[in-house]
């Protein structure tokens, strides 16, 4: 870079000097001198200044050095020259490269414009095709849910054929299950069905209905799943207000006596549930001897019912034997020096309910009634019976529970469930003149007034769908706590009635798959 500036200098000079001339002005440059002697200007008559200040004269016998910086002077602007040459040259290199470039960029800018429109383009057609999808998914997930909807029909149908082939041949046959019930109690009869306590324990079983505490006991007991039902159940309080020491104490229930069988099935709903519960055991009693337990369980469970089944085979049944529940808990007493005063640690009960004992093995119960019409759902399958003979709301619970362990009141979760049950009134000419007068259902409002509750569990959850007719509920007389598909041309949309009005009912068994 530095050369090249030097190489313009130089340039410079040379370009300058003819103007200076003819000017006649003075010349600040020593070049100016050179310049005269070239042009052979240094005579004897031509003496002029040169300069304002330095009257300086150009003497011939300089010419030589003269000439000599001529020459050396000749080659620099040769250099200059050639310098300028190379660098102009490459300017035009230079320049013919930008042309190319700016070509270049023109071409590219046309490009990208093109490539946006095409870009936009696309993105215009992306948005329609995702919208397009979106569409073709809604469709499809129609035709889906449409499917499985003819699936689950198609699967119902085949299974209620099923069952009416399994049914007619097993008419014929008469043995498909020969299993009946030896013995079922509810505890909802004041006798609790010849149940007896054992006198040489410690303390007896109380006779109890609905919660207890929230920490100890069930909801409501398992068969009517209100506070009107009844169960039997220690409770560990009782047993701590009697004893002051820290002890486990015992307590027996015995069952009425069996005679001998080739074997039984043995079922019952049990609740654990409080920290003080400990051990739960069900004995076979044979001549006063109770052996080993035949079904036990420790500790704390939770609030909810739980089925036992127990099977007893011949070397159980072929002497008489009873049933022993045996309940134990563990109470203590924690003294609290601060206030002097003695506290008893006594949270827990041990209950049980809807016993049965059948004469067979537990494998041959049915799971559901025979008869019964079945609607599969996504994860379930409920199998429903309807029952023309009218009952009270509590009879209904009961006859549901005789049915089967697995069977209660119809609990209507869904408009799915409602309109199955109303196909089955409507397609089944038997019932036809009790469905006039509606339907049980599970539903009960006994807990708190207005809000109904399903109470099939003995744990009640709440009404979520409902169907109710306008307006009802309406708990005419202050005496309306149980739930009727009353209104039959309105397809049974629901009412709520007095429970001891007598109605037909629908039982339901669910199996969760
Ligand atoms: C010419 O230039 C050379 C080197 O650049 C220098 O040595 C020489 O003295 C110059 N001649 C004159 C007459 O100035
Ligand atoms: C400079 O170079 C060009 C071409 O190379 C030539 O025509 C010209 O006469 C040269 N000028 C001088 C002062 O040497
Ligand atoms: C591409 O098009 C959009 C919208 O027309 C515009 O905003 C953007 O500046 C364009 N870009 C180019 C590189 O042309
Ligand atoms: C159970 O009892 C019923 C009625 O008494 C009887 O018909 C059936 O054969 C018995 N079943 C078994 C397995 O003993
Ligand atoms: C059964 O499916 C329903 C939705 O179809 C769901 O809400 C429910 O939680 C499922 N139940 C179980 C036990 O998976
Ligand atoms: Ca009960
Ligand atoms: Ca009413």
């Amino acid at each position: 870079v530095i050369n090249m500036k030097t190489s313009f200098q130089f340039a410079c000079l040379i370009f300058l000097l003819p103007i200076q001339k003819s000017a006649g002005s003075s010349c600040a440059f020593t070049g100016a001198c050179l310049y005269n002697i070239n042009v052979h200007h240094c005579d004897k008559h031509i003496k002029r200044s040169l300069t304002g200040s330095d009257q300086r004269l150009c003497p011939c016998s300089d010419v030589t050095t003269h000439q000599n910086q001529h020459q050396n002077l000749s080659s620099w602007v040769g250099t200059i020259n050639t310098t300028f040459q190379h660098v102009r040259a490459e300017l035009v290199g230079l320049k013919e490269e930008l042309k190319e470039k700016s070509t270049e960029l023109v071409a590219i800018n046309l490009r990208n414009k093109q490539d946006n429109a095409t870009l936009q383009r696309y993105n215009k057609e992306t948005l329609t095709t995702e919208i397009a999808i979106s569409n073709e998914r809604q469709i499809w997930f129609k035709e889906r849910d449409r499917l499985q909807y003819e699936l689950h029909r198609i699967i119902t149908e085949s299974q209620v054929c099923q069952q009416v082939t399994t049914t007619s041949s097993s008419s014929h046959q008469g043995s498909a299950s020969d299993a009946s019930i030896v013995l079922f109690c509810d505890f909802e009869t004041s006798g609790q069905c010849g149940f007896q306590q054992d006198h040489s324990d410690d303390l007896d079983w109380s006779y109890g209905h609905g919660t207890q505490s929230s920490s100890t006991g069930p909801k409501e007991d398992h068969t009517y799943g209100n506070p009107h039902g009844h169960y039997m159940f220690l409770d560990a309080y009782n047993h701590a207000s009697r004893h002051s020491s820290s002890t486990t104490s015992t307590t027996r229930l015995i069952s009425p006596e069996l005679p001998a069988s080739r074997g039984y099935c043995v079922m019952f709903w049990y609740n654990l549930h409080g920290a003080d519960v400990k051990t739960f055991n069900v004995y076979a009693k044979i001549h006063g001897g109770m052996g080993n337990p035949v079904f036990s369980h420790t500790g704390n469970l939770d609030q909810d019912w739980h089925l036992a089944k127990v099977y007893l085979d011949s070397e159980y049944t072929t002497s008489p034997l009873s049933l022993v529940f045996e309940a134990k808990t563990d109470s203590h007493k924690t003294y609290h020096y601060s206030s002097g005063y003695s506290y008893y640690h006594r949270y827990g009960n041990i209950a049980i309910d809807d016993v049965y004992v059948f004469n067979s093995s537990c494998k041959s119960i049915p799971k559901h009634p025979s008869d019964s019409h079945p609607r599969v759902s996504i994860n379930s399958t409920s199998y429903y019976t309807f029952h023309s003979t009218p009952s009270s709301w509590f009879e209904a619970q009961t006859a549901c529970k005789k049915e089967s362990p697995y069977s209660h009141l119809v609990s209507v979760r869904s408009r799915e469930e409602q309109e199955y049950i109303v196909n089955v009134i409507k397609s089944t000419e038997d019932l036809t003149a009790a469905a006039n007068t509606g339907f049980f259902t599970s539903g009960s409002d006994d807990r708190a007034e207005g809000i109904f509750e399903w109470t099939d569990t003995g744990t009640p959850y709440p009404v979520t769908y409902s169907n109710w007719q306008p307006g009802q509920p309406n708990n005419v007389g202050s005496n309306q706590d149980c739930l009727l598909l009353q209104y039959p041309d309105n397809d049974w949309t629901w009412g709520d009635v007095d429970c001891a009005e007598k109605h037909p009912f629908i039982c339901e068994v669910k199996q969760t798959i």
